[in-house]
Order: C-alpha cells, then structure tokens, then sequence
C-alpha cells in the first residue's frame, strides 16, 4: 500500500494512520462506525501526549510476558487492527506461536471475505521478510504456521447475542490468553467469563473494556504492536499480583491538556 502521508508534518505518525483508515474503508473492511471509533481515540492519544507512558509500557511487558508464556494464545482482529497493524501483529503471532481470529463487531459476510483475503495475502508477504535473528527458511516456517481463523466460526462466545458472538472452537473458545485490540465492553466480559485472561489495548482507560481486562494497555495500537514485538524478545514472567486498577489510574492521571 501507498499512503499519501507528509514524513515532514509534526503530526505524521497520525496522518499515516489516517490514510491507513481511508485505504481500508475503500477496500470495504471497515465498519461504519470505525472512523468514529477512529477519531476517538486519536482524541485520547492527544491527551495522553501521542507517546508510549511508562505504564502503558509496564502493561506491554505484561502482556509480552503472558502471550509468551500462553499455551493457546489468540491475537483476535477487527477491521481497524486489519487497516492498522495486521502485519505488525502477525509478526508477534508468528513469534508467540499464536494463531489469529478475524472477529469483528459489526459482522457481514461480505467484510469477513474482503478481512480474511486482506490478512493473509499480508501473510504470504511477511513470509518473505525475516526480520533479524531469524533465517529466511525459520521466518517463512513461523509465519506459514498462524492460522487465519474466523471464515467457519462452529462456536458462540457465551452470554453473547448475535452475529458477533460467532468464533471458532479451535480460536477464541479454547485459547487461554488473548489480545483483543479495541475491543467493546460487553464482548471483553463475555471473554474474560469465559475464563480467560484478556489483554485490551484501549486509549480510553475508562472505557468498560479497559476496566473489564485482565491487562489493559492503554496506548495507541500501532506503537503497542511494535513495543509487544521487542518485548516479547526478553519476556519476563507474569505477575500474579497484577495490579490493573492501578495501571489505569495512572492513564488517568497521565491525561494533559497542555499544548503539545
Ligand atoms: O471491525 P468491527 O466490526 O469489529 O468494529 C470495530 C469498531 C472499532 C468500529 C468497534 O469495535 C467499535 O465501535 O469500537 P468502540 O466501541 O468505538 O471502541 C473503540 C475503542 O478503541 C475506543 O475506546 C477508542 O478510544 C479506542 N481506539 C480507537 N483507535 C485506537 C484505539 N485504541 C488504541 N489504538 C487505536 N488506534
């Protein structure tokens, strides 16, 4: 993909994702709502100072340190992670031996088709690009073994109403740790009954999602995926006195509005 972005422009980090969203929505993967789901958390990245906090970042190790640890781990995807960082995120699934659910709110079967095609034609290119510390031959191995899960959901998230309780028996429903990127409120307790650790990654440190995870990090998705990749390369062990409230207390009080 081309983006139009100006690597000059103060703000170009969040230009790039703009025509990032723009691109997606053209192709079709998107929900209508996204750019509004979009535009929101580009208002609390403003606040939260565009840059990763020291608890957004102690929350990242965390969730390094529990995907590593996992023995099912399942990276679910919708369509803004898809325009935003489905190749960032397949490369930490591709490490963390994961595989990826494309589950998505707003579902149709159409969007699912246009995601799905869209997430592993990135795939097959990834499979191309081993990145340092790894041989062509392991890289090209490591990715071809996610699986993109999502097409033939034959599982119901419980406690869940409609098509968006849809997943796979072999994904979502049996995984014991997962990342779920801007996920909504009544799907992150849905998951977190169901037994499982889930890790969120929300700007709005009060968004019942983020109040709902085991492990919230509240950054902006894209700068959390590339953190998550090289923490995952020195994880530490998790923590079982994990304090979340305290985590987003301290998002909170990171909230600024100083001009930046
Ligand atoms: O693709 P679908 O059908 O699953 O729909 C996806 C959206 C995102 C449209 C849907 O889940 C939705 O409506 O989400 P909400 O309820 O608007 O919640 C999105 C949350 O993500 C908000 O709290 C935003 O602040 C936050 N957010 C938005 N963009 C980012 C973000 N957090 C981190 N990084 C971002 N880039």
């Amino acid at each position: 993909m081309k983006h139009v972005a100006d690597p000059t422009h103060p703000r170009y980090r969040s230009l790039l994702m703009r025509a990032k969203i723009e691109e997606a929505v053209k192709a079709g993967l998107l929900a209508d709502s996204a750019l509004i789901a979009h535009g929101r958390g580009e208002a609390f990245d403003y606040l939260l100072g565009e840059r990763t906090s020291e608890s957004a970042m102690q929350a990242t190790k965390e969730a390094a340190a529990r995907l590593m640890a996992a023995e099912h781990p399942i990276i679910s995807f919708n369509g803004n992670t898809v325009a935003l960082a489905a190749e960032e995120l397949l490369k930490c699934a591709a490490v963390m031996g994961a595989d990826v659910e494309i589950n998505i709110f707003y579902r149709t079967e159409e969007r699912m088709r246009l995601l799905i095609s869209s997430v592993s034609k990135t795939k097959e290119s990834l499979k191309h690009e081993a990145p340092d510390g790894f041989s062509a031959d392991e890289w090209s191995r490591m990715v071809e073994s996610v699986r993109i899960l999502g097409g033939e959901p034959d599982g119901l998230i419980p406690g869940l109403e409609g098509p968006r309780a849809n997943c796979h028996s072999e994904g979502i429903l049996s995984a014991d740790v997962l990342l779920v990127p801007l996920e909504d409120g009544d799907r992150c307790e849905a998951l977190v009954a169901m037994g499982a650790e889930v890790i969120v990654i929300d700007l709005n440190p009060i968004s019942r999602s983020a109040r709902m995870a085991s492990v919230t990090v509240v950054d902006e998705l894209t700068r959390f995926a590339l953190n998550l990749y090289e923490e995952m390369k020195k994880p530490g062990k998790p923590d079982d006195d994990w304090n979340n409230q305290a985590i987003l207390d301290a998002a909170v009080n990171s909230v600024t509005f100083t001009e930046q």
